[in-house]
């Protein structure tokens, strides 16, 4: 199936399933503490409802891959369990490993805070960990339906990880706008590559007329006595 605007599109639980198909894809990885909203924001991104979502902190334990594809651009999305940086024993260690190895992998990093909870010490905990790959980050601050976006967006300027952006993923406000941000750099190149495929048709369709044209001093093959009919085709005009 192709990645279209208007179907939604499978999300796969490994990458590999179709590797050819996912290869050039931009990698998203959303991460945060437990219960802010990454599963429901990983179902929008990818319109399905395979992410699990409860008000149950520790819901997702495993990585959890989907294509999705909002604007210009399509995208790979890993969900990702709540993110523990201090763990080193039992499952929360197994998720925090998991959580690193998918930071790895991303090409984009969408940090997931709570805006009806606010900035907690733990989203502090996980901003220091992020700050190796400051330049893939994105705050995303969920949960802001019906708030006032730059009010409850201030106090997450002080994770040092740029302007925080803020969407609700269970209502869909800012999400598209959100993806925008993310993407703003392959959605630069995309565009560019548009441009340049439609100028080559153009040139392409440009140099295919100017060899049809028998008036065109670039194809002296055509003879001189004739020109182009109703419908194109060579017509004579003088008696010969
Ligand atoms: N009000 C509001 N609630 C939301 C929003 N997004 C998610 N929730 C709720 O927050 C709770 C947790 O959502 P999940 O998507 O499961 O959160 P998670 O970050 O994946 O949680 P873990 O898998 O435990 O780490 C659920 O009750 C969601 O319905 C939102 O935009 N607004
Ligand atoms: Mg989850």
């Amino acid at each position: 199936m192709t990645d279209s605007p208007e179907l939604p599109v499978q999300p796969q639980n490994s990458p590999f399933e179709d590797p050819l198909a996912n290869a050039l894809l931009p990698v998203v990885v959303l991460i945060g503490r437990p219960n802010v909203g990454k599963s429901t924001m990983f179902n929008r991104l990818t319109r399905s409802r395979d992410a699990l979502v409860a008000d149950l902190p520790g819901l997702t334990r495993d990585r959890q891959y989907g294509r999705g594809r909002m604007g210009p651009v399509p995208y790979l999305i890993v969900d990702t369990g709540g993110f523990e940086p201090d763990s080193r024993h039992g499952i929360s260690s197994a998720m925090a490993k998991q959580t690193r190895q998918a930071l790895v992998e991303a090409d984009h990093i969408i940090f997931v805070v709570d805006g009806r909870d606010g900035l907690v010490p733990h989203d502090l905990d996980i901003g220091l960990e992020l700050r190796r790959h400051t330049d893939k980050v994105t705050v995303v601050v969920n949960k802001t339906e019906g708030m006032a976006r730059a009010t409850v967006s201030a106090e997450f300027y002080q994770l040092g990880l740029g302007e925080p952006v803020a969407v609700s993923s269970a209502h869909g406000d800012g999400v598209a706008e959100m993806i925008d941000i993310v993407l703003a750099e392959e959605a630069r190149v995309h565009e560019e590559e548009v441009e340049r495929l439609a100028l080559a048709a153009e040139q392409a369709g440009e140099a295919i007329d100017s060899s049809a044209d028998p008036t065109s001093t670039a194809t002296p093959a055509s003879p001189p006595s004739r020109s182009s009919g109703p419908f194109g085709f060579p017509v004579r005009t003088s008696a010969a």
